[in-house]
């Protein structure tokens, strides 16, 4: 029998990749891990448990409605992760300001995380895959709980960042800066196991992923690029196909795989796009370079970007390198001077 490597094994055999202390973020993966089963179970059984699905009734801080399944994974994660020595505190897409741990062991932690605990949640309730993202910073404050400044580091600081999809099969896939790395759950002994070894994007692909029904609200070069790929080039394999599914994490792994283009850009009616810098963008952004793809907001490095609040959003345009800087070219030269 071919040899198989856990999650658990994984990080531990890579963290020498780590510059700093090695047991804490592999830690600190692990509980990502553990909490990341314990949602899937949830995900898994949502049609059997009817106060599960459907909205809470509130709204976050987007002024989106909340689902019961993403009240329920942000509570799990917080509690993952909290009172456990290594994170000090969260930055969570379903909470307004940072959340403190403030235990006696959690104000030593040196890691903050900032984790959109449940992203595409308009599919929940219609069995279409769903996901969690995340991204983990060392700390800048000195001791204590964690506070906002921690959570205002550009994405290059990110020492790790990931995702689980929760597909046809459930993945975790993550970076530390040594390569992307995927692990598919066994759900029958409720493991993760290494399935994707070393993930690369190819660098050209056929598939484009972008909310046409907003095409109207688009700036002109997202538009020239739409049609682009829509152009008959047998040279270029054009015509592309059009795939989107309405949840990221789901979008960016099948174009990971497979090669494409993921666009949320400027709209007339989102003038800063929809996605978020700290635990959308810049997460996306660091696996997809990891991968060899590039992540931009259109014009600019997405992980250069200085972040100023912490549910700031971001145009983003991010997949195969020649797809993103053919889109880049047109969004350049449809933008008017000045
Ligand atoms: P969410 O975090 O509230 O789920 O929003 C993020 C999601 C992404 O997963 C997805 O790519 C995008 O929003 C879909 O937006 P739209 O319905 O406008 O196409
Ligand atoms: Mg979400």
């Amino acid at each position: 029998m071919a040899s198989i490597t856990s999650l658990g094994e994984f990080v531990v055999e890579r963290q020498d990749d780590f510059k700093y202390a090695k047991g804490e973020l592999s830690r600190l993966l692990s509980a990502i891990g553990l909490a990341a089963r314990v949602v899937n179970r949830e995900v898994n059984k949502a049609g059997l448990m009817e106060d599960i699905l459907g909205d809470v009734g509130e709204e976050n801080v987007q002024g989106e409605q909340q689902k019961k399944l993403d009240v329920y994974a942000d509570e799990e994660f917080i509690r993952a992760l909290k009172d456990r020595g290594e994170v000090c505190g969260l930055a969570s897409e379903e909470r307004e300001g940072v959340i403190e741990f403030k235990s006696g062991y959690a104000v030593s932690g040196q890691y903050v995380v900032a984790i959109d605990p449940l992203d595409g949640s308009s599919n929940i309730d219609v069995n279409v895959s769903i996901g969690t993202i995340f991204s983990i910073y060392r700390r800048t404050s000195k001791s204590g709980p964690a506070t906002f400044d921690d959570f205002m580091q550009k994405g290059t600081e990110q020492v790790a960042a990931g995702y689980v999809i929760y597909g046809s099969s459930t993945m975790l896939v993550y970076t530390t800066g040594n390569g992307v790395n995927g692990f598919t759950l066994d759900p029958s002994i409720g493991a993760f196991f290494l399935s994707h070894p070393d993930m690369k994007i190819p660098k050209d692909g056929k598939i484009y992923s972008i909310n046409e029904g907003n095409y109207a609200r688009f700036p002109e070069g997202v538009k020239q690029y739409i049609k682009y790929c829509q152009v008959e080039d047998p040279a270029t394999n054009r015509p592309y196909s059009s795939r989107y599914i309405g949840s990221a994490v789901a979008d960016f792994h099948r174009n990971l795989i497979k090669g494409g283009i993921y666009i949320y850009p400027t709209t007339t009616s989102s003038p800063n796009g929809k996605l978020r810098l700290l635990y959308e963008a810049n997460p996306f952004a660091f696996l997809m370079e990891q991968a060899g793809g590039v992540a931009t907001d259109g014009f600019n490095r997405i992980l250069d970007i200085q972040p100023t609040s912490l549910h700031q959003r971001t145009p983003l345009f991010m997949g195969s390198e020649n797809m993103v800087k053919t889109s880049m070219d047109m969004m350049k030269e449809h933008t008017p001077v000045g």
